[in-house]
């Protein structure tokens, strides 16, 4: 097991405060590099969505109740005059053991995804409003999160656990190699319920960055603290997203029925963006479907991700495991009803297999081997009617290799 770095801390209670009703940009922010902060990048606004105008479309991605468990609570993420507001029910589930009401990533106003790339420093702020029926948790309650979308350890997090009996909102962010949580800063949850508070997340994803959390309480700092030298950017082609929302473990005793509201996000971004990474074309061949192409249907979890060495630069993951993670591959062409000859495009991960089935028929099984670091291909006969097929790629006992296209000859 890899070491940590010894002492990652540094609870900076000199830095300024950020006054809670002011803008960063005009207070002059504090940065982590000394050298950006007088003539170098400047802190710039990047996303500031209205609940009234630009609704949830100022997320790249909802997960509302997505097992469908609480159809009657539906929808449990929602506006509210101008705040957003995440309902949890006692009754929602995702999976046996937990529920999740939570949105994902930012969207600009044009609609597209604000990609918080390597080496990227950016800062968040929102009001947010917890009630007393949103308790603190022995198993997890976790309202804010990064997480990076090809990997299952989230980059950061806020919480709500129990320390030493007392209920407290709590800062951390995760190290990869050993999946393990390092919490960084905590303050008695019971003095910020009820009312409104503004959070500041300030962070550097980058390979040595920092990770700041503030809270105010009107103009009093409640906490402003900050670990530095932690590794915040995990994977090279994909991008660190911030969630909100509502995501605990059932397995805490006294939960209740809540919910939370947020208003007056925004996003600064220190500089301008870096580029976005270089991408391979799609194939554009006759018999080519790409499994990112737009009208394909991912559900659940699975959603097209970036993939340096994909056609198109984009494949599908996240399928499998159960009956809600799954893709269907829409709009394949065939002039005659016939068997033709399905090449499955992969990324594989060891000995992993896909359940597929060709236009609601019996499914089935295409097992794949391979390494991550290469495009693994199957070849499988497939029964196709003239006109229009879709093929949905599903497994119900374990994660799928991840889809890049499929080719029909
Ligand atoms: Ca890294
Ligand atoms: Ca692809």
């Amino acid at each position: 097991m890899p070491r940590l770095p010894a002492l990652l801390l540094t609870v900076a209670l000199l830095m300024p405060a950020i006054p809670a009703a002011a803008a960063p940009a005009a207070t002059g922010p504090v940065v982590a590099d000394p050298g950006a902060s007088a003539h170098g990048p400047k802190w710039e606004l990047r996303w500031n969505p209205s609940p009234r105008k630009d609704g949830l479309n100022a997320f790249e991605a909802l997960e509302d109740d997505r097992r469908g468990s609480h159809p009657e609570g539906f929808p449990h993420v929602y506006p509210e005059g101008d705040a957003y507001r995440f309902d949890a029910h006692l009754v929602d589930r995702d999976g046996s053991d937990r529920m999740r009401n939570e949105v994902r990533g930012m969207r600009d106003s044009a609609g597209r995804p604000l990609e918080i790339r390597k080496d990227e420093t950016w800062r968040l702020s929102y009001q947010m409003y917890l009630p007393d029926t949103l308790d603190a948790t022995t198993a997890f309650t976790h309202i804010w999160q990064v997480k990076t979308s090809d990997t299952g350890t989230p980059v950061m997090q806020l919480t709500l656990p129990i320390k030493n009996g007392v209920p407290k909102i709590e800062a951390r962010y995760w190290t990869l190699a050993d999946n393990q949580v390092h919490p960084f800063a905590t303050h008695d949850l019971a003095a910020i319920q009820n009312k409104w508070v503004t959070v500041t997340l300030e962070w550097k994803s980058s390979d040595d960055g920092y990770l700041r959390w503030a809270m105010h309480d009107g103009r009093t700092t409640l906490v402003d603290a900050r670990a530095d030298h932690i590794d915040l950017y995990w994977s090279e082609e994909q991008y660190n997203r911030p969630k909100w929302g509502i995501y605990r473990s059932i397995r805490s005793a006294g939960l209740q029925d809540t919910h939370m509201l947020i208003k007056d996000l925004k996003a600064w971004q220190l500089g301008p963006a870096t580029p976005p990474v270089q991408l391979p074309e799609p194939d554009r061949s006759p018999g080519a479907y790409e499994a990112e192409r737009a009208g394909n249907v991912f559900e659940g979890a699975a959603e097209p991700v970036y993939c340096r060495i994909c056609s198109g630069g984009r494949k599908t993951i996240l399928i499998g495991g159960n009956t809600y993670d799954y893709t269907v591959v829409r709009g394949i062409l065939s002039e005659t009803t016939a068997t033709r000859q399905l090449t499955v495009h992969a990324v594989v991960n060891g000995a992993q297999s896909f359940r597929i089935s060709v236009n609601g028929a019996d499914s089935i099984e295409v097992p794949m081997t391979g390494t991550p670091d290469r495009i693994t291909t199957t070849t499988v006969p497939v029964p196709l009617i003239a006109g229009v097929n879709t093929i949905r790629f599903f497994h119900l006992g374990a994660r799928t290799p991840e889809l890049d296209k499929i080719v029909i000859r």
